[in-house]
């Protein structure tokens, strides 16, 4: 019997709706108590060992050896050469998505990512000036899940900040390379490079070691292990999220091919067993249509297994009574990405409050945005883009308060900060700023 992908069906209408739609949507980012401990340990080890500890572990884990750790760094030259290894057709894709995601990315500094100021009355100036951090660390996962694309969304909007240093790091086990990542880091702009991963990579960037600098930051996504280290870090490096599992929700208005919406579909359970796929949709013959395609393409893809696993254990097709309450629902989802699969996308979307990225209209596939569309790939999964937005130029950049006060000013503030102080019981405030009044 061949491999069956079906999402549980539900409707808005039936009895259980909420407690079947609140069993799919279960989702818990909690990592188990040993994976924890073991994270603690290799931590701390970095912390004390440095150099030594990283490449200990690397050649545990990854069954790569080196004589010291600055062998495990990609120089230049050979992120260049992977870049000149590949295809033309792979050096163009990899330049015009490129090109796409940092004009995507100067657009959003030149918006929200610029130091402003303004003068008022008394002639005090007032403001926020913008500064990029010096130094970031972008976690590249290895493996299954080695995506070039990922090396981009997070390099170039660090570089599109102004950050000078950008450390990648990549697991590369048994010293394995691929050509698309490195080719990728070359792209981008990485700055420095090394084969090692784990959460002793993270340790490495978080701490520093003879060989790898200590970073203001971390991002990128990992598993369990890099998740856990990035959370045990926080506070002492800033981190840019802890990402879950891909999440696709797809509200059609029954317009677009329905095979467009199964492949919709597919392409995130793709990722990963534990990837959601959800549709929602007020018409059940339109549900029927695409759960057809569902069965038809499925033989065709080769990541069957996993699409099916996922379809069947996270996956939904949900009937609506309209095209109201799906914007309501999604929006109680809040998903990572959200297709409006309908002709008149824009009567939806100021409906739209809770998603990660919004794609309107039949022509933009979610997949666009993963690769070259321009906006960033990494947004907030399960739940959290209720209040946390996509990875961004502001991610790189931090802000401080500007304050010039003038001599008018001082007198206007002086009076109300001391009376504030005192209430406060704080003398030494409140004489400083009387100290600054003129005398009558
Ligand atoms: N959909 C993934 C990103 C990705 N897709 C990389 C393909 N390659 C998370 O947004
Ligand atoms: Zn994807």
């Amino acid at each position: 019997m061949s491999l069956q992908a079906a999402p549980l069906r539900l409707s808005t209408a039936s009895s259980t709706f909420e407690a079947d739609f609140a069993a799919r949507l279960h989702w818990s980012a909690d990592t188990d108590a040993e994976i924890e401990q073991r994270v603690a340990d290799i931590l701390a080890d970095v912390q004390r060992r440095g150099d030594a500890a990283v490449l200990e572990y690397t050649a545990r884990f990854d069954g790569l050896n080196a004589p010291d750790l600055s062998a495990l760094e990609l120089r230049q030259d050979e992120l260049k050469a992977a870049f000149d290894s590949l295809s033309d057709a792979q050096k163009h894709a990899l330049q015009a998505a490129a090109r796409r995601v940092r004009t995507y990315h100067e657009a959003q500094k030149k918006a929200n990512g610029e130091s402003w100021s303004y003068r008022d009355e008394d002639g005090t100036l007032l403001g926020q000036k913008v500064t990029p951090l010096d130094r970031v660390g972008i976690y590249v996962p290895g493996g299954k899940a080695a995506y070039p694309s990922s090396v981009l969304m997070n390099a170039i909007p660090a570089h599109v900040a102004g950050v000078e240093d950008i450390i990648m790091v990549v697991p590369t086990p048994r010293g394995e390379k691929n050509a698309l990542v490195l080719a990728a880091a070359y792209v981008a702009g990485v700055h420095r490079a090394f084969t090692v991963g784990g959460a002793q990579a993270v340790a490495a960037l978080a701490y520093g070691t003879a060989t790898i600098p200590k970073v203001d930051k971390i991002t990128g996504p990992g598993n369990a292990y890099v998740a856990s280290a990035k959370k045990r870090v926080f506070g002492m490096v800033g981190i840019d999220m802890i990402a879950g599992p891909s999440e696709i929700l797809v509200l059609a208005d029954g317009s677009t091919p329905p095979e467009w919406v199964a492949m919709d579909l597919f392409s995130q359970a793709e990722h990963d067993e534990l990837a959601q796929s959800i549709l929602l949709c007020p018409d059940a013959a339109y549900i029927d249509a695409v759960q057809r395609e569902i069965d038809r393409l499925l033989p065709e893809m080769p990541r069957q297994e996993i699409i099916a696993r996922s379809l069947n254990g996270r996956g939904a097709l949900i009937l609506t009574r309209d095209m109201e309450e799906a914007c309501a629902i999604s929006n109680r989802i809040a998903p990572e990405h959200l297709e409006v699969s309908s002709r008149d996308p824009h009567r939806w979307e100021p409906l739209l409050k809770h998603a990660g990225a919004i794609f309107l209209g039949a022509y933009t596939s979610e997949s666009l945005g993963d690769y070259c569309a321009g906006p960033n790939h990494v947004l907030p999964t399960s739940g959290t883009a209720r209040f946390s937005s996509p990875l961004g130029v502001y991610d790189f950049q931090k802000r401080s308060s500007l304050i010039e006060v003038s001599e008018a000013g001082a007198q206007v503030l002086g009076k109300i900060a001391a009376e504030l102080a005192y209430g406060e019981g704080l003398q030494g405030h409140a004489r400083a700023a009387e100290m600054r009044l003129l005398k009558k």
